[in-house]
Parts: structure tokens; C-alpha cells; sequence
């Protein structure tokens, strides 16, 4: 697979990087696909599950029709996902979080690993497989690693589901709304690891470029937003986004 050289890493880039005071990162399944975690649109273990396409067990008609299968779906990619590590792009957006003077971090991710990177503040737009909701009174509750899950909410008896946003659900309340609102004001808006098809999300960097931000995709492949970004870079996160920090800044030497 191709990987981005150093010097592709553009000097527009590099010193807006440097000069931005705020930043928004948005992440998607490729970001953790170097942990070991399965993308949902790149092949993979997930794209299928007992002959089900994900998009149809991961719905809201699944969570009606049939929620223990929905829970055994969730179960078991729970299993898979407890012992997987950060790698070096969770890494290094952990450390972006302490050099600018806005950064925003929102993930499409529900697998907890820029949270076990460092990164203190998360805008999670699809929820967190460790985590079980009221079907209900929507009561959230931790499902910690090694215990047994709850099933029923302790407030009110109902059932409950995973905290995660499934196909035909609605975003957590504000968390898009507080996204939308800092890729208004975002400098440079650097998404990394998503294919771009999945919305609300994917207007993130539209709603950021609309603004006047400058725009960088990391991602290996092209995907359905690249025709809108500044600059593509072309290779896997955990290679990519060390350089774009390392990279020199040319337009400073000449200064
Ligand atoms: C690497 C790499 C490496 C590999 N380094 N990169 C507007 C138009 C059309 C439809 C809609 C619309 N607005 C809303 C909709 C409907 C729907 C939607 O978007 N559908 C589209 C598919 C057409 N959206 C919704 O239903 C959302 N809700 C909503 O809008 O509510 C309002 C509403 C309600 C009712 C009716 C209408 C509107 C909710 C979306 C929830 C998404 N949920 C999922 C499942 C979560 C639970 C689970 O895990 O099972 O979230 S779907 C799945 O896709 C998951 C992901 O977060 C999401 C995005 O996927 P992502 O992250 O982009 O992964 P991939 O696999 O697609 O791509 C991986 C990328 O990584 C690839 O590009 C690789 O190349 C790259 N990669 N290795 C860097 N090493
Ligand atoms: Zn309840």
C-alpha cells in the first residue's frame, strides 16, 4: 500500500498547523483499524454478522424486532474490542489535545480508544460500546470489563440496550450540535479514517470547509469526500498523522 512520503506533507499545511488556534479532528473506523478493530465498509470480520449485514443488525428496527440479537451482536464485538491498544495516530491526536488552544475531537467511533490514548475530551456522535441505555427512561450504566452486563434498568425495570446509535436513530442530544458548532469556527479541520458516507457525520468537514477552514483527509483510500478537502493525504493514520507534526516548516526558514 502507498504510504505518504514526508516531504508530501504540503508547507500550506505544515504552517497552518503550526499558526491554527483552533482545530477539529473528525475520526472514523480507519483510525483504529491499526489497533486490530474491523472497519465496517473496508471488509473485515463486522460487515456481516450470522448473515446479517451490520446495517440492518446495527438498526433501530433490529433493537424492536429482536434486542437479544442486537446485545449478542454488541456482546461479541465487546469481547473482541476489550483487550485492542491504542495505536500511534489515537496516540498522537491524544497529544494534539494539549497544543492547541481549541481542539475538538469528535469520533464516529464507539470503541473507546482515543479515550484510552489520553484524550480527555471526546465528542462521541455514535455512542460507546461500553456503556447499556434504558430503553425507557434512557439511565446509562458502564459495563465493566471482566463483569456481567446489566439487563435491566435499576431506576425503572426496563430493559436495556446499547448506548450506541444505530442506522434511523437520532445523534446523543448536543453532541452533533456542539460538533456542527466548533467546525464553524475551526481553522483546519483534519478527518482521518472514515469513508464519508455516513451522515450526519460526514457534514462535519462541509459545514467546516463552508466556514473557511482548511480542509486535510488521512485515509489510504479515496472516499466520498475527498473531491471537498485541500490537501489528501494518502496512507494509514497511524504513519500519517506523526508526520504531519514532524513535517518542517519551509514557509518559517524563508521568513
Ligand atoms: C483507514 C485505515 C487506516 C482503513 N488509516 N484510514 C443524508 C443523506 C442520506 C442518508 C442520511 C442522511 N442523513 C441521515 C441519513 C441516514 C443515515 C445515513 O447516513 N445513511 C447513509 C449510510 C446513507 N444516518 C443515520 O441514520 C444517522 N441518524 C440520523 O441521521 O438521525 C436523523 C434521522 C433519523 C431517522 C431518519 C432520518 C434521519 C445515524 C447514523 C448511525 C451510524 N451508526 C453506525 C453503527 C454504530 C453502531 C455499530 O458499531 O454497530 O456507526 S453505522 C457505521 O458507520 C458506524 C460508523 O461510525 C459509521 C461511519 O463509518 P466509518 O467510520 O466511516 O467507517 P467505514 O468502515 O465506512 O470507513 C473506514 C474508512 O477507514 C475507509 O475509508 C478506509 O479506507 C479507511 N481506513 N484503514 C486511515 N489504517
Ligand atoms: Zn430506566
Amino acid at each position: 500500500m502507498q504510504t505518504v512520503q514526508r516531504q508530501s506533507i504540503s508547507d500550506q499545511l505544515r504552517h497552518r498547523f503550526d499558526t491554527a488556534k483552533s482545530v477539529l479532528v473528525l475520526t472514523g473506523a480507519g483510525v483504529s483499524a491499526e489497533s486490530g478493530v474491523p472497519t465496517f465498509r473496508g471488509g473485515g470480520n463486522t460487515a456481516v454478522w450470522k448473515g446479517m449485514p451490520f446495517d440492518v443488525i446495527s438498526s433501530a428496527k433490529m433493537v424492536d424486532r429482536d434486542l437479544p440479537a442486537v446485545w449478542e451482536w454488541f456482546d461479541y464485538r465487546r469481547t473482541l474490542l476489550q483487550p485492542l491498544e491504542p495505536n500511534a495516530a489515537h496516540r498522537e491526536i491524544a497529544r494534539w489535545e494539549k497544543r492547541f488552544q481549541q481542539f475538538i475531537l469528535v469520533t464516529q467511533n464507539i470503541d473507546g480508544l482515543h479515550q484510552k490514548a489520553g484524550s480527555k475530551s471526546v465528542i462521541e456522535l455514535h455512542g460507546n460500546i461500553s456503556r447499556a441505555r434504558c430503553v425507557e427512561c434512557h439511565a446509562r450504566y458502564e459495563i465493566l470489563a471482566g463483569e456481567s452486563r446489566p439487563e435491566q434498568c435499576a431506576g425503572c425495570g426496563n430493559w436495556l440496550r446499547p448506548d450506541v446509535v444505530l442506522f434511523g436513530e437520532i445523534l446523543p442530544p448536543g453532541a452533533f450540535e456542539l460538533a456542527a458548532k466548533s467546525a464553524q469556527k475551526c481553522e483546519l479541520c483534519i478527518v482521518v479514517g472514515t469513508s464519508g458516507i455516513v451522515y450526519p457525520a460526514a457534514s462535519l468537514p462541509e459545514i467546516a470547509k463552508a466556514a473557511g477552514a482548511y480542509l486535510c483527509e488521512v485515509n489510504p483510500e479515496r472516499t466520498a469526500l475527498s473531491g471537498l478537502f485541500d490537501e489528501v493525504l494518502t496512507g494509514k493514520a497511524g504513519e500519517v498523522l506523526p508526520m504531519i507534526a514532524s513535517a518542517p516548516d519551509s514557509t518559517n526558514t524563508h521568513s
